[in-house]
């Protein structure tokens, strides 16, 4: 990408398109492309591709969806697919229509078999069956895959895809119905503290394992292989590194100084019991995630204290 390439951030509010927003504007990419969910509807055909048409971007980040956590996929499975099988068709074939040079999609370490050798290498995808609660989600994402594969094969398009592991970061969802854990687990902490309570539920048995990356760290890596690779090959983007929910939860605590007790909910779901991803491809490309998840806690606490608390329309 050069400095003044048209590049458009697809998704540039949500917790990943708004910290691929911050770090190619601190890199110095000036002709950013952005488009609200109000100013255009992703599920629409018509609508995208009139955009391309008018836009013409030469790059795309992919990083619009429909996610949430595990609780938020069970409930939805419907959305899950549809939503994300449409925005992500909608935008690649847009792409291939309208001639990006370069397109990276993002999906997800949800993608790989439940049952997965750990750590899960590239090479493990369609090796078995998917975890069952996020099963919609993880198939739609399977196609965006193979759709930017198919037409790398068959256009000779430049689409390549990326899986991050489980994300964090400023603009994530904090409603407890729908974010994933960290989130979730920030904010029952610190209003349990504000709150003097002396008791935290955690759902599940707080065994499953997970492995955390920074969105900031993810964002960089996006801007690092759009710059840096070419390959149809899908690369994982993550730490190595996994801790259980339970220390997950002791460490929030701690972050957040919420000093009572941690109590167990097994009537919720655990999810994939592991998954932690082989960064060894994204090691040996030059990329390495820098910040540590101490930190990166301390940051997101920050934020959502200094911004989600003082919004009108929080939920
Ligand atoms: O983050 P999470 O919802 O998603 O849950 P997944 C991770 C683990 O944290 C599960 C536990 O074992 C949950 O039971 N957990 C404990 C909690 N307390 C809480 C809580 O208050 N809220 C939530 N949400 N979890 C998602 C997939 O799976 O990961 C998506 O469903 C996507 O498709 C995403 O792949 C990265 O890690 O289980």
């Amino acid at each position: 990408m050069e400095r003044g390439s048209r590049i458009y951030v697809a998704g540039h509010l949500g917790l990943v398109g708004s910290a691929i927003h911050r770090r190619l504007r601190e890199l110095g990419y000036e002709n950013l492309i952005l488009r609200s969910e109000k100013e255009l509807d992703l599920m629409r055909q018509d609508k995208v591709e009139r955009f391309f048409d008018k836009e013409s971007p030469e790059y795309v980040f992919l990083a619009a969806a429909k996610v949430g956590g595990v609780l938020a996929n069970s409930t939805f499975p419907a959305e899950f697919i549809y939503n994300n099988l449409a925005i992500q068709t909608n935008i690649i074939h847009s792409s291939y229509l309208y001639k990006v040079k370069k397109l990276l999609f993002l999906g997800s370490s949800c993608i790989y078999p439940r049952e997965c050798p750990q750590p899960m290498k590239e090479g493990y995808l369609l090796s078995g069956y998917l975890e069952q609660t996020n099963e919609p989600y993880a198939i739609a994402k399977i196609a965006g895959i193979k759709m930017c594969q198919s037409y790398n094969r068959q256009y000779g398009t430049c689409f390549i895809s990326v899986m991050p592991t489980n994300l964090y970061g400023p603009n994530d969802n904090f409603n407890l119905e729908t974010s994933h854990v960290l989130p979730a687990l920030i904010r029952k902490f610190h209003e349990a503290k504000i709150e003097s309570r002396n008791e935290v539920e955690v759902w599940g048995t707080g065994t499953p394992k997970r492995e955390f990356l920074y969105v900031d760290d993810l964002a960089d890596a996006c801007v690092y292989l759009m710059n840096n690779y070419n390959d149809s090959e899908i690369v994982n983007i993550g730490v190595g590194k996994d801790l259980t929910i339970l220390d997950l939860a002791k460490l929030v605590a701690r972050v957040v100084g919420f000093e009572g007790a941690i109590k167990l909910d097994p009537s919720k779901p655990d999810g994939t019991l592991v998954k932690r991803l082989d960064v060894s491809k994204l090691t040996e490309l030059g990329w390495q995630a820098g910040t540590p998840i101490e930190e990166g806690i301390s940051q997101t606490y920050k934020w959502y204290l200094d911004n989600y608390l003082s919004r009108q329309d929080r939920s």
